[in-house]
Formats: structure tokens, C-alpha cells, sequence
């Protein structure tokens, strides 16, 4: 067989259950052993029954044989599918001389509930004293009877809060902090688990354990209440009976409920579990409320937001980690070391008398060897705190919280502990593995690693800032400068998809975006405390433009571009109504954020971010054939174009603020006539050399650095860059110790210590958006604009510095690509992948010596030999002797 199906996904999930898309996307990856390999048709069959497609019968939608190349988002043409409902599909596919392929495995996904009106259940819960600062967990569960056989039972539930649910005494699915966070008084994401496996004959229980969450526990600088203050569930189980019967058990007043072991667990401030005050076999069939005083729930108000399903994927444990050194302090207390800078929560395991307290506090960095540097954490408390039941060997974790740390600090231990005591659970949300780099030098490989953990630890249902402090908070501008790093490391298509719901709920009826989404009260908040606080801040807000580009150019998502287009287009406008001859005033409150000494002037900074999200704003309307658009908003970017430099430009071409960050984003964001491209890269070069060869660049001029040197000749400096471990420079945190991404560049240095602790993590990954340059261009992974998706991909590698070799690999929505090259001698060898179905343009660097049968030269571009390669595995030798 020339061609084999794998990876069926639907809307770029795998089996995913409650989809809300009517017309859900279907796509493949093909394999085959032979060289340029495509497709040539597709036929999707989808079913509401496996033995339908066992028989060929597509009984909702059978597409025919359609010729196409497209193995990627195809939508749903068939009959309307319906809420609740499980389906099945294959698809076959035709290589490109028209042989048929085998039918693909059979692949499942369902549907969620449809309507508003299908929720059945109340809202439950217990009425929560305002004044209370640290609430209990509530304890909720209901019992009820299975007298049939048993087809599928498919539980739906969220709550305003954080929950957990339990069937049986088993734990369903293994989300955390379900139901994520969103803008709650505008839509709540519900959770959708199949529990066919979990329900018996005869007595069944549910149980629910409900916590505050960001609903109504502590939220960033704000305080708690941002949403509400009484926790609620809702849940409905839906049963189908062999027997064609079905019934449902949904949240009501017939649970009941009560406190239980957790005495408070917040995002924030941590949890407090009492052991000894857990109630044995609560969530199980049997259990006897009337001795343990069980109440009855109370009904709570009516929802009035939006109900939808989880979009993004959920959090779960990805890894744990064991610590690497475990010592005990003067105070005898006892310290770990994970060997990494991570973020979740310690499992502690130990055993001790009933009423031991033990707590647990973390920290990311020590102040000395003894103690733990806790002072950057603010208001937010990283300490959990266990009382022991007393009954042998005890495994406690918290529920309703996480921590940013490495060390951990044990007290109140009655033995003495072993590195097995304490395991290190790291949390995030699970986006799949997508890429890796690796490269002849150790130090950028610890870079490499700490910008992914950098990820790990702060994708965490939204892309958050850090995750140690009272801060957590989605922060716009960081999401957008680290978003093409991001979605090379991991597949955050649907991660994405969701932050974009939260952008839109936040968007002003002005069209401005946020600085922080999901709204959380933190513009308020802000205002209170300054005087004046813009609404837009650039380089933050443009995170509505650039977030859905970045999706298209990744995973080829149109619907994306679809869904959000009147949003985009709103905040184009906004900038252009609050802009004066096309220049944006004065007020991009956080400017370069975190430069060195280079304040870069808010107003070029705002105009070229005004420029910038025009300018892909008219592309998006170009891709979407919305042509007057791509045509007014192309014709608007050049205007912008010439206003910034007539604004800023001065006749010897140097650039009002003269910062790095100036010249870089005019060079990337394309903003200067190429007469004067020259004068502002020579600009750039000098103010890199008159730096002692150190960047200067914070947030937003960073990503696009080591980019814009390269593309206009200047890869070795951008090599020097990436090499230079002095301050300031990015393994100057590596040469310290960093095994995550710092918030700043000085955030502890030989010559003055720690930075001030009122800001100062050590998990922040926008300066790790250096990431993208490593993928794009020193391994030379890139999307082309013109067939998104790596339908069509460009191999552009760029050698240089004291690399001998890179190897990397991104897995694409049409299967796995790799760029792997090695320098010897100047003999450069260059060894890639492309999918099946795909096409590769390659930029060969030097003077070919071999290039390999198959592949097509089309000329010469900057120096480099162009060829294009159909699917398959490619060597490739050059000369980079001059
Ligand atoms: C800090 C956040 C964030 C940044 C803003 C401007 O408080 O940590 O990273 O985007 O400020």
C-alpha cells in the first residue's frame, strides 16, 4: 500500500467528545515510503453507528470520492448532527496516480448540548458568607439506582468555581480546575466525560467537590469575588439504556452536602486540608448521610452567561518530577530541590500521628541555603498546609491550587524524610508536543528548555504571566510575542482558539482590546490605583490581530479568521478613530516593557503596532476574499507607512528614540521605503556594537531582534546575540543557574542581587520569544503565507555562530517535518523531512555540491540556491567556504 491513513482528528482534536461546531473540520495524516507523494481525492464517510461503517454506510454523510489535495480542515457537509449524539468516521484517499488507499481505522467524536435549554439541572451549592476570606471546599453527592443494561452514560457538568467529580468513588476524567477560566458573567465552559465505564448495576453514587477557583477566590493584584461568591454546580448524566430507554440524573435539591477535609484551597493562598476529617466512602453507593449530618444543597441563582463546551485542552498532571537534593535547615525543617523551576503542586508523602501539621511552602529561587525567596510572591501565599489522619502511610496533595517554584520547604515532619517524599506534580494545560530543537551547544539547549518550560508553567487554561505571584493574569501583550514560539513547541491551535473567546468577551464596546483577558477587573482595578491608565496599550491589544494570523499561518484555520474578523476589524478602526494624521498618541503605558536602559517612545511605538495590525488585518480580509477590505486597509497601512516616517525619521535616518527596539520593528514590520532600509540597519548594528554587543530590547522588541538582523544580512550578529552570556543577553540567566525564563533580564545579577521582589518572577516567557528565531530561521521551519498550515513549507536554514549542528523537528497538521544540518570544515550538510501531501521550498546556504535526485532548482534568492522537493526524506550538501 503506497499510502496510509493515521492521526484522524476533528476540529484538530482526536476523539474528542461535546463539540458545539455544526459543521465540525476533518483532518489526516498520510505516510507513505515513496518520494513526493500526494493526494489526489478523499471520500469521508461519518456514522452514527460503527457497524454502519463497517458495511461502507455513511448514513450521515458519505462525501463521494472528491478530487482534492486538502487532507486538513474540511468541514462537515452532511446530515445536521445532533446534541448529545456519538458518531463515528474513516476516510479513504486516492495517491497521486488515483490508487485507492484501505479505509482509515474508524475514529469517534460527539456532540455536547446544543441548546441552553438542554441543561436540565439547577444550579447548587451553598451560600457563602462574603466575610469569609477563605472558604471550605463543599462536599456534594447524590445517589441513584441502574436497573437496565447499560448502552453510553455521558456526564456533563461545570460549575462557577473549580470542581472535581467523582462516580463510584472513582475520579471522572482527570481534569484540573475544570471548568478553566473565562469571563463568568459572560460564559462558562462545560466538561463533557464519558462514564460508560463507570456506572453499575444496581446502587450508583455522584459525588462533586466544589472549590472558589478564579469565580470567586483571589485573582491577581484584585482580590477574590471578581465573578461572584457562592460556588455552584451543575452537572446533568445522561444514561442510555441498551433497551432504547434513557434517563437523567441532573444537579437538584435532592443532593446533599457538606464540608469535608478542605478548609480552604485557593488559586492564590494556597490550601489547608484536614485529614482527619475526611469522609470515608462519601462518593460511593451506601454511604450513610444521616450519621454524618448531610444537608440538603441549596438551589442558587439562575446562570445568566453562556453555557459552551471546553474549547481549550484541559489541565492535567503532564509529569513528575523527583527532587534532585533534599537537606535539612537549621530550623529543622527540611528542603527540596526539584532540579527545576515548575509549576503544579508537591505530592508529599508521610506518616506521623492524627493531628500532625505539616505544611509545605514553595519558592522558585533560595535567598541562601536555608531559606526560601518569597518575598516576589506579593501578596499570594505558595503554602499548603496538612493535618495527618494519623492511619499509616498518607498521600496529600492540594485541590484548588497551584504553585511557581523549585524549592520546597518541609515543616512539621514526624520522620524524617527521603527524596521519595516529595514528588513534584507538574501542571498545565495538555496541548500535544509539537516541535523540538536541539544544537551542538549545551547552553542554547538549556535555553531551549527553559523557554518550553517557560510554557508549560504558564499555559494554564489561559496564557498567563507567571505563576508565582499574586498576578496570573492573561496578559495579552506576552501572549502575542510568544505565540509562534509557542505554537512550534506545542500544538496550541485549540488553546488559542479559546484565549480568542476571552480577547472578544474583554473587548471594549469602543473595539479596544484588553491588556488582560479573560477580564478579570483589572483595567478597574488599574484606574484606582493610577491616574490615568490607557485602554489600548500597543503591542498588548494588537494580541486580537496577530494571535488569529499566527493560528492561520500554523494550523490553516480560516474559521478562526471567520469568527473573529468583525472583532479585528473593530480594533483597527478604534486605533485609526484614536490616532491623529495615522500617528497613535502618546500613551502605550508599558512602552518596551522591561527594556535596559532604552526606553523606546510610546508614540512610535504605538504607531508601528497600529501599522502592523493593518497591514495582517488587510491580509486576513485578502484570505477571507473580503477584497474592498484587503484592499482599503492595504492602502491604509501604507499611509501608516508614511506617516511613521515622516513622523519619526529624521534626514540622517535615525529614528525618533533610537533604541534597538525602533529599528527592529520598523525593519519587521516592513515600515521603511527601501532607500532608507539600509541606514536603519546600520543604525541597528551600531547601537548592538556601541552596547559592548548586548541587546537592549524588553518585551516587545525582542521577538522580532534576532528575526530582523537576519533577514537583512546580519546573521551573525544575531548569532553573537544568541551567543553572549554577559548581562544583558539570554544566557546570562542560563550561566546563573535559570531553568525557566526570567521576567527580566536582571532579575538577579553579580552586581546588584535580586531585582526589586515587587516584580520580579522567574517564569515568564515573553523574553523567551527567541524560540521562533531558533525554529525559523537557525533550523529554518516556516510557514509560506500562501499555503498555510505547512501545506506548502519553507526549509531556510541559517548557519553560523559556534553551532556544528542543529536537529529539528515540528510535527504540522500533515505530519512531521524535520531540518537537521551539521557544519563541517564549511562543508554544510543539510538532511530534511517533508509530509506527504506537502511541497518544501529549500534555501540552500553556500554552493551546492550535492543536491539530491528529485529536487527541482528554481533559482537564487539572497544568496542561497532554491529548490522545491515534494514529500520524503532529502541530503543536501553545500560549500560555505567564500
Ligand atoms: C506585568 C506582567 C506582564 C506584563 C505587564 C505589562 O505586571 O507581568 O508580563 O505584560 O506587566
Amino acid at each position: 500500500m503506497s499510502i496510509v491513513i493515521s492521526r484522524l482528528r476533528v476540529d484538530s482534536m482526536e476523539q474528542p467528545l461535546g463539540l458545539e461546531t455544526r459543521q465540525p473540520r476533518f483532518s489526516w495524516v498520510l505516510d507513505s515510503n515513496r518520494r513526493s507523494e500526494r493526494q489526489s481525492a478523499y471520500r469521508i464517510m461519518v456514522a452514527s453507528a460503527v457497524e454502519g461503517l463497517q458495511q461502507d454506510i455513511g448514513d450521515l454523510w458519505d462525501s463521494g470520492k472528491i478530487t482534492s489535495d486538502r487532507s486538513v480542515q474540511i468541514r462537515y457537509a452532511g446530515a445536521p448532527l445532533q446534541s448529545a449524539a456519538a458518531y463515528c468516521w474513516k476516510v479513504q484517499v486516492w495517491d497521486r496516480n488515483g490508487v485507492p488507499s484501505d479505509w482509515s481505522p474508524v475514529a469517534s467524536f460527539s456532540m455536547g448540548l446544543l441548546g441552553q435549554d438542554e441543561w436540565k439541572g439547577e444550579w447548587i451549592g451553598k451560600t457563602v458568607d462574603p466575610a469569609l476570606e477563605l472558604p471550605p471546599g463543599l462536599y456534594l453527592r447524590k445517589e441513584f439506582a441502574i436497573d437496565r443494561p447499560i448502552k453510553r452514560a455521558v456526564l456533563y457538568s461545570t460549575a462557577l468555581g473549580v470542581y472535581e467529580m467523582y462516580l463510584n468513588g472513582s475520579r471522572v476524567g482527570d481534569h484540573y480546575f475544570a471548568p478553566g477560566w473565562t469571563d463568568y458573567a459572560v460564559r462558562t465552559q462545560y466538561q463533557t466525560y464519558d462514564v460508560t465505564g463507570l456506572v453499575q448495576a444496581g446502587g450508583n453514587a455522584l459525588g462533586a467537590v466544589l472549590g472558589t477557583g478564579w469565580y470567586s477566590g483571589h485573582v491577581g493584584m484584585m482580590g477574590r469575588h471578581r465573578y461572584g461568591i457562592s460556588p455552584a454546580l451543575l452537572s446533568q448524566l445522561q444514561l442510555e439504556y441498551e433497551d432504547g430507554t434513557t434517563d437523567l440524573i441532573s444537579s437538584d435539591r435532592s443532593w446533599t452536602m457538606n464540608s469535608g477535609p478542605i478548609q480552604y484551597s485557593d488559586m492564590l493562598m494556597g490550601e489547608w486540608y484536614d485529614a482527619g476529617l475526611e469522609w470515608p466512602g462519601w462518593n460511593e453507593p451506601g454511604f450513610d448521610e444521616a450519621a454524618s449530618h448531610w444537608q440538603r444543597a441549596e438551589q442558587l441563582p439562575r446562570y445568566g452567561g453562556r453555557l459552551v463546551s471546553q474549547i481549550d485542552p484541559p489541565v492535567r498532571i503532564t509529569e513528575s518530577l523527583k527532587p534532585v537534593k533534599v537537606w535539612r535547615s537549621e530550623r529543622g525543617s527540611y528542603l527540596f530541590d526539584l532540579g527545576q523551576n515548575m509549576v503544579g503542586w508537591v505530592k508529599l508523602q508521610t506518616s506521623g500521628p492524627a493531628g500532625t501539621r505539616i505544611t509545605v511552602r514553595h519558592a522558585e529561587m533560595l535567598e541562601d541555603d536555608d531559606n526560601l525567596y518569597t518575598v516576589n510572591l506579593r501578596k499570594a501565599e505558595q503554602k499548603d498546609t496538612y493535618i495527618l489522619k494519623g492511619n499509616g502511610l498518607e498521600t496529600l496533595e492540594p485541590h484548588f491550587t497551584f504553585h511557581g517554584f523549585r524549592y520546597v520547604e518541609v515543616e512539621g515532619l514526624t520522620e524524617e524524610p527521603t527524596l521519595e517524599s516529595v514528588t513534584g506534580q507538574v501542571v498545565h494545560s495538555d496541548t500535544p508536543h509539537s516541535g523540538s530543537i536541539e544544537t551542538s551547544d549545551p547552553m542554547i539547549n538549556q535555553l531551549i528548555s527553559n523557554i518550553r518550560w517557560g510554557q508549560r508553567g504558564n499555559y494554564l487554561s489561559v496564557p498567563t504571566d507567571c505563576p508565582q505571584r499574586d498576578e496570573r493574569l492573561g496578559w495579552t501583550g506576552d501572549a502575542q510575542i510568544f505565540i509562534r514560539t509557542a505554537s512550534y513547541n506545542m500544538d496550541v491551535s485549540r488553546f488559542f482558539t479559546k484565549f480568542m473567546a476571552d480577547m472578544t468577551d474583554a473587548q471594549t464596546e469602543a473595539g479596544a482590546f484588553p491588556d488582560v483577558a479573560p477580564d478579570a477587573g483589572w483595567f478597574e482595578w488599574k484606574q484606582e490605583h493610577v491616574q490615568w491608565f490607557a485602554p489600548d496599550n500597543s503591542g498588548w491589544g494588537d494580541a486580537g490581530v496577530i494571535i488569529p494570523w499566527t493560528l492561520y499561518l500554523m494550523y490553516e484555520d480560516r474559521s478562526i479568521l471567520e469568527e473573529n474578523y468583525d472583532a479585528m476589524k473593530r480594533w483597527v478602526d478604534y486605533l485609526k478613530a484614536n490616532s491623529s494624521r495615522l500617528v497613535r498618541p502618546d500613551y502605550a503605558n508599558y512602552g518596551d516593557w522591561l527594556s535596559i536602559n532604552a526606553d523606546t517612545p510610546n508614540d512610535v511605538l504605538a504607531t508601528a503596532y497600529f501599522a502592523y495590525s493593518t497591514l495582517l488585518f488587510s491580509r486576513i480580509a485578502g484570505v477571507l476574499g473580503r477584497e474592498e477590505d484587503a484592499c482599503s486597509y492595504s492602502e491604509q497601512y501604507g499611509r501608516i507607512r508614511e506617516a511613521f516616517v515622516r513622523e519619526f525619521m529624521d534626514e540622517n535616518g535615525i529614528i525618533k528614540g533610537d533604541t534597538q527596539t525602533v529599528y527592529v520593528l520598523a525593519l519587521y514590520f516592513g515600515l521603511l521605503p527601501d532607500d532608507q532600509k539600509s541606514s536603519a540597519i546600520r543604525r541597528l548594528e551600531q547601537l548592538i556594537q556601541s552596547n559592548g554587543g548586548h541587546l537592549s530590547t524588553g518585551f516587545l522588541g525582542v521577538g522580532y531582534l534576532l528575526p530582523a538582523l537576519t533577514e537583512n544580512g546580519l546573521e551573525e550578529l544575531a548569532y553573537d546575540l544568541l551567543h553572549k552570556d554577559t548581562f544583558p543577553s539570554w544566557l546570562y540567566s542560563v550561566k546563573h543557574g535559570a531553568t525557566t525564563i526570567w521576567e527580566r533580564w536582571d532579575g538577579w545579577t553579580d552586581h546588584s542581587g535580586f531585582q526589586n521582589p515587587g516584580m520580579n518572577s522567574f517564569n515568564h516567557y515573553s523574553l523567551g520569544s527567541v524560540g521562533e528565531w531558533m525554529y525559523r530561521y537557525m533550523a529554518g521551519i516556516d510557514a509560506d503565507p500562501e499555503q498555510p498550515g505547512f501545506k506548502h513549507l519553507v526549509i531556510k536554514p541559517c548557519p553560523g555562530g559556534k553551532l556544528t549542528y542543529v536537529k529539528a523537528q515540528y510535527e504540522s497538521s500533515y505530519g512531521t517535518i524535520g531540518s537537521s544540518w551539521r557544519v563541517d570544515n564549511g562543508r554544510f550538510a543539510l538532511s530534511i523531512t517533508v509530509p506527504v501531501n506537502t511541497t518544501a521550498a529549500v534555501h540552500l546556504p553556500g554552493q551546492p555540491v550535492q543536491v539530491p535526485e528529485g529536487a527541482e532548482k528554481l533559482g537564487e534568492e539572497q544568496g542561497k540556491h532554491r529548490y522545491v522537493v515534494g514529500s520524503g526524506q532529502y541530503e543536501f550538501v553545500s560549500s560555505l567556504n567564500k
